[in-house]
């Protein structure tokens, strides 16, 4: 038996440095045939067995059948590997690091809009929604729109139908909760407006706004000048200085357009504050009596202030993004998170 066993042995070993040729599928069929075929080296190495005492042939037995089940897993793997194109001297290195899987992230004016919303909660303001298609009046008359106004035009605003339009502010938003609201009212409205504008580096058909109203007894243009100073440097920073030019909306009276320090350079000058150390953000106001008038307030027993901002703006100078378009082309520099 000693005999036989080693020549198993033998035969094991010659296998193995024999696969090291199996390049192609014939070559594995040919393998599996001269070790495990009905005529192949292993059968006729059994053949050999009744020549091995009685007691030592379970013992070869077995050995010849692990042999047998070791060559098949070979011929397996290598008709596996074949298939899925690995050549023999390829090998997997398993030392190199995984291929990460690519993750999307919170699209940046998704973030911006969550942060300021946090902002304004804390300042006790709620939140408020509307309609994206809205009424002439929702969208113009009731905010002291006059007909003839420009933003009117049908070059200005998308109409869907006679009466009918896509916002192009939120501010119809501000109409609404008041109609059903009586003061005070403290809400901010963020959301999707539309404009018909060409796209260009600042102008997007569709883009963000976010727009404040609050609304009680004595309410003052401090109140709001407070409410922007606390909003500019927990958005940008500390350091952030508020300025107020005086403006015109139909809308607020009185009313200012409101600029930020550049957040870019600290006010020293730079390409994006085009070297006068502000950033222009939006507009802000005293909510004019004659839209008190529409949801049925009376001014002279309240006031209010109400204050826009543009969403896109605002995400392209915290991100450094120098075009509104990046905003809205899917690109995965943006949508992976900056
Ligand atoms: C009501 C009364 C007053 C909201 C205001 C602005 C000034 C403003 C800009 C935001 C970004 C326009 O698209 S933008 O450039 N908005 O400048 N918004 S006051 O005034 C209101 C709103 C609602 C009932």
């Amino acid at each position: 038996m000693g005999s036989l066993l080693a020549k198993l042995e033998g035969l094991r070993d010659e296998a193995f440095s024999a696969l090291e040729s199996v390049q192609t599928s014939s070559d594995v069929e040919k393998f599996r045939v001269k070790y495990l075929g009905r005529k192949g080296l292993i059968t006729s190495l059994l053949r050999e067995l009744p020549s091995v005492p009685l007691e030592e042939r379970p013992k070869l037995g077995a050995a010849a059948n692990k042999l047998k089940t070791e060559l098949d897993e070979v011929v397996r793997r290598k008709l596996e590997a074949l298939k899925s194109g690995l050549k023999s001297g390829d090998f997997i290195d398993l030392t190199l690091p995984g291929r990460s899987r690519y993750l999307g992230k919170k699209h940046p004016i998704t973030r911006t809009i969550e942060d300021i919303i946090d902002i304004f909660r804390s300042l006790g303001f709620s939140i408020a929604e509307g309609p994206d298609v809205e009424t002439d009046y929702y969208n113009f008359d009731a905010l002291n729109t006059p007909d003839d106004h420009p933003a009117r035009d049908i070059n200005d605003t998308f109409y869907l139908a006679k009466g009918i339009c896509l916002r192009t502010h939120t501010s119809p938003v501000q109409i609404r909760v008041m109609e059903k609201q009586k003061p005070p009212v403290r809400i901010i409205a963020p959301g999707r407006c539309y404009r018909k504008d060409t796209p260009d580096a600042s102008h997007s058909p569709n883009f963000f706004q976010t727009e404040g109203l609050y609304v009680d007894k004595g309410v003052t243009f401090g109140d709001l000048k407070g409410v922007i100073n606390n909003f500019a440097r927990r958005m940008f920073g500390s350091g952030i200085k508020v300025r107020f030019r005086p403006h015109f909306f139909p809308f607020t009276e009185p009313s200012a357009e409101y600029d930020f320090s550049c957040m870019i350079c600290g006010g020293k000058g730079c390409r994006t504050c085009k070297n006068t150390g502000w950033v222009e953000i939006s507009g802000a106001g005293m909510v004019d009596p004659a839209v008190f008038g529409y949801v049925g307030y009376d001014p002279l027993m309240y006031s209010g202030y109400a204050f826009g901002m543009g969403v896109d703006r605002i995400t392209m100078l915290r991100y450094g993004i120098n075009d509104i378009r990046y905003l809205y082309d899917n690109d995965l520099r943006v949508l992976g998170g900056l």
